[in-house]
């Protein structure tokens, strides 16, 4: 049996993101020199956010002229300098002592000394590099045998918010394919429902440009007039909309929250409508009330400001039951965060994206602490992506049994719904795919 599988050499560059924008990358080399063991070299890409809430771990960027400020040459030199005198000799199969020495290194409770991105660079490529040297799938590497679910994307066909420069306040507007039979066939439904959307929306003359995840971003009035073409593309794309394909949104309402006056304004609506538009958290709860009686709604993300539990509270005790209420800003894939909102009763899902927090052990075990809470997981992109698929892996691996990362446009978010493909045909019959809701679609 192998046990000690040695980090023999890391190396880190600065590559470019989907934005066009800087970002690390991390090459992991193992085993070289072990008895019988070749070298197997593990390759990791860090993830972007715009959207970002103000309690994640630190994105390092150099601030210099270069790169209009967005370079990562600090974070990548500390790659291959500070972490690399620390990781190299240890054992890669250790991957939760691996990210113990990473962020002991960094010495911060926001990984601000080494950056956030630099650590998780390292702690990915660990693990993938690992993977290959047992020569297994990196979904089975991470969750074992009983790793098997697919999960059911979370796909962002319609972009709003700080994602594209239409009038659409909330940030997304997903489909979710819960009546399909298995992860092929969801996908397959969503991107004919993604192709119809684009028709209809040429067809009223509206734009059928894209955002940073890939869905389009036309000029609307309102998230009515959003979600009516959503249900409008699941209908004429043949499919049954609350039964077969529900809808989810990201409010990303912490980008609509003025601090000083605890009240969300609502910019484009309200240049659409020639008046200022505001809601008060009690508005908000009604107003998400309102759009879930009208609309086969099945979850609402960050739908209150990221620091405002108590007001998450009240929302969770007015919709948790019939709507799945997801904390992103609110969580930051921290498990701190989350325990303490599992404690107060407050949202019922988790967003789990690696970078939020910056190390692989970190993002599964709030995965880990929401399931076994009865909480849901959602293993998510972030709207700066690359062509690295880890996170899908990563959502059968903690059988999360959901996804979400953005339409089926542009190849940084389909590689990831290609690896899933891939995956679902590896594992054959020991895969399966569920809807997250049934209990609670059900139980109505
Ligand atoms: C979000 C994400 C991903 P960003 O808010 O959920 O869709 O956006 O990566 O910009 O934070
Ligand atoms: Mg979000």
């Amino acid at each position: 049996m192998l046990r000690y599988l040695p980090v023999r050499k890391i190396n880190a560059r600065e590559v470019l993101d989907s934005r066009g924008n800087p970002t690390v990358e991390v090459e992991v080399t193992v085993g070289e020199g072990v008895i019988g063991l070749k070298g197997y070299t593990g390759r990791a890409m860090v993830p972007s956010g715009a959207s970002t809430g103000k309690f994640e771990a630190v994105e390092l960027r150099d601030r210099e002229k270069r790169y209009r400020g967005m370079g990562v040459q600090k974070a990548v030199e500390n790659v291959n300098t500070v972490l690399t005198d620390v990781i190299v000799g240890e054992n890669a199969l250790n991957q939760a002592q691996i990210d113990h020495l990473l962020r002991q290194a960094d010495g911060t409770a926001n990984k601000e000394n080494m950056g956030a991105n630099a650590i998780l660079g390292v702690s990915l490529a660990v693990a993938r590099a690992s993977a290959k040297a047992l020569g297994i799938p990196l979904y089975q590497y991470l969750g074992g045998c009983g790793a098997g679910r697919l999960p059911v994307p979370m796909m962002n066909i319609l972009n709003g918010g700080r994602h594209a420069d239409n009038t659409v306040d909330f940030q997304e507007f997903m489909i979710m394919p819960v009546g399909a039979c298995c992860f092929r066939e969801g996908l397959e439904m969503c991107t004919e429902t993604y192709h119809v959307l684009k028709k209809i929306l040429k067809e009223r003359g509206l734009s059928t440009g894209v955002g940073d995840e890939g869905g389009f971003a036309p000029d609307l009035k309102d998230t009515k007039e959003a979600l009516q073409l959503l249900v409008e593309a699941v209908e004429k794309a043949g499919y049954r909309p609350g039964e077969q394909i529900c809808i989810a949104m990201d409010a990303a309402s912490s980008e609509l929250y003025q601090e000083d006056r605890h009240v969300y304004h609502f910019p484009g609506e309200s240049a659409q409508s020639g008046k200022t538009v505001e809601r008060d958290t009690a508005e908000m709860i009604d107003y998400y009330r309102d759009l879930t009686e009208e609309f086969p709604i099945v979850s609402i993300e960050d739908g209150l400001y990221e620091d405002d539990f108590d007001g998450w509270k009240q929302m969770t005790d007015a919709l948790g039951k019939k709507v799945q209420l997801v904390g992103d800003d609110l969580f930051v894939t921290n498990p701190k965060r989350l325990a303490c909102g599992i404690r107060l009763g407050v949202a019922n899902a988790i967003l789990v994206k690696v970078n939020q927090i910056g190390t692989l052990t970190e993002a599964m075990e709030a995965t880990q602490m929401a399931l076994h809470a009865g909480y849901h997981a959602v293993i998510s992109h972030r709207s700066g992506e690359t062509e690295d698929c880890f996170l899908a892996d990563l959502a059968v691996a903690c059988n999360a049994g959901q996804i979400k990362t953005g339409a089926p446009c542009r190849s940084d978010r389909n590689a990831k719904y290609n690896q899933l493909l891939r995956i679902e045909e590896y594992l054959g019959e020991n895969g399966w795919y569920r809807s997250p809701f049934e209990k609670t679609l059900e139980n109505g």
